[in-house]
Parts: structure tokens; C-alpha cells; sequence
């Protein structure tokens, strides 16, 4: 089947991604970290796209007037999802009469803007209009099944992938379907959805998204997956499945995650990771994140992130601070290790007669972090290294360091090809790009 908006670089995707997750292997072995950021993205939609990805976020119709807002939506996202406005009851206010000017808004900024848009949501239990609520039976599964067919046949053409349905399974150990008036209609409701998309658009890829579908010890998680497996093996049209990804205290990010994405990667269709946000702050939610951004880039059909809004104070959950950027719109430490993530699948292998240098974030104050350097491929090398900002060097260890701000330059004292050096981040907690000579 032809799509219509496939990702950026996609015929280069499937080496990346093996590439990536080989980086990611040797992470785990060796304590490395990004191999060297030569030609590293400095926004997030720029670091996904080096691996074939894309990086998304929610976007909230009344915000666009907001300047900060959508520049900064412009500048960091490629994947735009509306976070309300393309559901049910925005779209069919009363049956029969579609309203899709609240949508139409949200697409043609991101067209206009070169981004991709996903599509949410046409079948869902909640936020249906008053009319459906009251709905059971043939007349209902009748009056979804249209609202898929006008809905996704409004957008034909502009949407890379729909959430057809979203959250149709109980939460808690049952792993039973959620007791909805669209489960009551019966039990294929679900792929007489995704038939009905097929047909009105044809080149959309036809996502099944849920929450808590994480942990692939939970009974939703397997629910999930066997329905999607069902439907694969009996040719129901379903391309992708969407991780919501709503973390918090109570709902860590799992263990198991990335055995999750590469659990139903395998099944043959992709992955997407479709509405991020992880409550809390400072180190704990940066490392949580970027836990999250290295198990997608661990698994070649994880195709993107999109996180659900773009500040703190634009989130669902604002009190949580779930977000990459603060209600000022300043990038969060939890930015930087994203984007340190994403950018560590530019490839990093050694040239043949020369070296490479991997750089990796490690232990972190208030006001400084360490960060740590590999050589590969040399012993007589010389690693120039670029601070970020007015970032300075408080000491070095395992290298002669020459310079304190700016470019510094780095060669072997005896100490190996491991060495390391305490930054002042002086407000730019950006990790500093390395090259290697030798
Ligand atoms: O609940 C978080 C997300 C879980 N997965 C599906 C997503 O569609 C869902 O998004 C949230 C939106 O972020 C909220 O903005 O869905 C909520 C509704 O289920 C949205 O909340 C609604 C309020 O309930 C309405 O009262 C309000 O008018 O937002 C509307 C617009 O601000």
C-alpha cells in the first residue's frame, strides 16, 4: 500500500534503527553513551529525524494565537496530533451535522507549517456528543460506523495515521474489553471500525491506541496484543499501535517497555508513542524520559514520540509538570536528555584510519554536571570538545584538558582512552559535542 506522508528518510530507516539499537546495546555494556554529535540535531524534530523518526506534540486549537506557544510547537515538532478537536463530539455535534472547523484549524497549521498530522480520534467511549451517549445497539454501531466513514473521508489525504479506536479495553487484571455502548453493539466493533477507515482512507495508517498498555506483565498490555495479533493474522486492516505513555509516581515508566514496543513490533505492525508525559521533575523525570526516547529508538518499527502538549502549563495534568518546556517556555532538563537520546543515533562508528569519540551525560548537581568521553580507534588521538554556551570546565580527569569555555582540546596523559570533565552548566544543561582526530 502507498502512503501518502511517509516519515522523512524512510528508505534509510531500517539500517538506522538497527544501528540505533546496537548503540543502545553497547550503552548498556560499556556505561557509553551519544557516540560523537557531528551533525547532531539541535531540535527535537531534527535529532528524531537522523534515525527516521518523527517528534510530535499535542496541539491545543485556542493556543495558536499564543506566539510562544507556536513557535516554539514550530521549531521543535514535526507530528502534530489535536489534542481535542478532531473527537467525537467536536466533530458530530448533533448526529448527522459535522463540524470540522476546530480540526481543520489544527491540520492547516501543520500542513502549512511542514508538519504531518495524526489523526484522533473516530471511536472512542468518552468524549462522544450527547446524542451517541444515548446510543446502544444497531442504531449505534450504525451512526460510529458513519462517523469513521465522514470523519477520516473529510481528511483523506492529510492525516499519516489515525487512531481509529482508542481505549477500548478495561483497566486491572480482566484484560476484558471496557464495558462501553460501542462494546455493547458487539464485539468486532472494533475492526468494523478499521474497516470502515480503510475504505474512506486509504492511505492513512490505521492505529488501535490505548494507556496502560506498557507493562508487558499487565493483562491489558496482552489483551492488547492479542487482539492486534488476531486481527494481523486474519487480515483486518491495522498498521499500527499507539503507547499513550501517561507516566507518574504511581505509573512508572515500566522495566519492561522496550520488551513491550518490540513485542508487538513483531507481530508486523509499527509502533508509535502517541501522547508522552511523565510527571515530576528535575533528574528523576529527565532520566525517565529519556528512558522512554531510548527504548522507541531501541526498536526499528517505533516509528515516533509525540508528547501530549508542549508546556507544563499547557498539559491536561498541568500541576504535574508532565512536559519538555516550562510554563515559560524554557527547555526543561528533560528536553536536553531527550534530545542527547535522539541525537545518539548519529552514526558513530570509527573511521577506518582514524577515531571516534563517544559523549555521555553522568552525574549532575545543582549547578554542574560530568560528562564522559570513549575513544574508539586510535591511542594517539585528539578530541576537541564544544561547550554549550557559557558553559566552563571546573576540572578534567584521565586527559590533558586545554581551555575552560568555549572549545577545549583533549589528549591522551596516560590514563587510557576514558576520560572525563565537570561542566558549570551556567544555565545550559546541553551536553557538549566532541570530535575526534588521531
Ligand atoms: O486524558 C488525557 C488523554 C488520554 N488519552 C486520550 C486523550 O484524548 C486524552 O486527552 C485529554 C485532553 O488532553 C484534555 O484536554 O482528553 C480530555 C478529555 O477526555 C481533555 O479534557 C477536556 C475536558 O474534559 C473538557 O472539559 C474541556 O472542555 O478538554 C476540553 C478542552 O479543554
Amino acid at each position: 500500500m502507498t502512503r501518502l506522508n511517509p516519515p522523512r528518510r524512510t528508505s534509510g530507516r531500517r539500517l538506522t534503527g538497527i544501528l540505533a539499537g546496537a548503540a543502545i546495546a553497547l550503552t548498556g555494556v560499556l556505561g557509553l553513551g551519544a557516540p560523537a554529535a557531528q551533525g547532531a540535531g539541535s531540535t527535537l524534530h531534527d535529532a528524531a529525524a537522523e534515525s527516521g523518526r518523527y517528534f510530535g506534540t499535542a496541539i491545543a486549537g485556542y493556543r495558536l494565537s499564543d506566539g510562544q506557544y507556536t513557535s516554539i510547537a514550530d521549531r521543535e515538532f514535526d507530528m502534530i496530533t489535536a489534542e481535542n478537536e478532531m473527537k467525537l463530539d467536536a466533530t458530530e455535534p448533533q448526529q448527522g451535522t459535522f463540524d470540522f472547523a476546530a480540526g481543520d484549524q489544527i491540520v492547516d497549521w501543520a500542513l502549512s507549517n511542514g508538519k504531518q498530522v495524526r489523526g484522533h480520534t473516530l471511536a472512542w467511549h468518552s468524549q462522544q456528543p450527547q446524542w451517541m451517549q444515548n446510543m446502544e445497539g444497531q442504531q449505534l454501531r450504525a451512526a460510529m460506523l458513519n462517523h469513521v466513514t465522514q470523519v477520516a473521508s473529510h481528511y483523506r489525504g492529510q492525516i499519516y495515521s489515525w487512531d481509529v479506536v482508542n481505549e477500548a479495553f478495561e483497566d486491572g487484571t480482566s484484560g476484558a474489553r471496557r464495558n462501553s455502548n460501542l462494546q455493547r453493539t458487539g464485539g468486532d466493533w472494533i475492526e468494523a471500525a478499521f474497516y470502515a477507515a480503510r475504505q474512506a482512507d486509504p492511505n492513512a495508517k490505521l492505529c488501535y491506541n490505548d494507556y496502560n498498555t506498557d507493562n508487558w506483565e499487565h493483562a491489558k498490555t496482552r489483551a492488547v496484543y492479542d487482539m492486534v495479533a488476531d486481527f494481523v493474522s486474519r487480515g483486518v486492516p491495522i498498521d499500527c499501535v499507539g503507547f499513550q505513555a501517561h507516566f507518574n509516581s504511581g505509573n512508572p515508566v515500566p522495566s519492561s517497555y522496550h520488551e513491550t514496543l518490540q513485542n508487538f513490533a513483531d507481530l508486523g505492525v509499527d509502533v508509535q508513542i502517541t501522547e508522552l508525559d511523565i510527571e515530576g521533575s528535575g533528574q528523576s523525570q529527565a532520566e525517565q524520559f529519556r528512558g522512554v526516547t531510548q527504548a522507541c529508538m531501541a526498536v526499528t518499527r517505533c516509528e515516533g514520540i509525540s508528547v501530549w502538549g508542549v508546556r507544563d502549563s499547557d498539559s491536561w495534568r498541568a500541576e504535574g509538570t508532565p512536559l519538555l518546556f516550562d510554563g515559560s517556555g524554557n527547555e526543561k532538563l528533560a528536553y536536553s536528555y531527550v534530545l542527547d537520546q535522539l541525537n545518539s543515533a548519529s552514526e558513530g562508528t570509527p573511521p577506518v584510519d582514524g577515531c571516534s569519540v563517544s559523549v555521555t551525560r553522568a552525574d549532575e548537581w545543582g549547578d554542574r554536571f560530568n560528562v564522559t568521553f570513549a575513544v574508539e580507534g586510535s591511542s594517539a588521538w585528539q578530541v576537541d570538545i564544544q561547550l554549550q554556551g557559557v558553559q566552563s570546565v571546573q576540572n578534567a580527569w584521565n586527559a590533558d584538558v586545554q581551555g575552560s569555555t568555549g572549545t577545549l582540546t583533549a589528549t591522551p596523559n596516560g590514563n587510557g582512552d576514558a576520560f572525563g570533565i565537570t561542566v558549570y552548566a551556567n544555565g545550559s544543561w546541553s551536553l557538549p559535542t566532541a570530535t575526534c582526530s588521531g
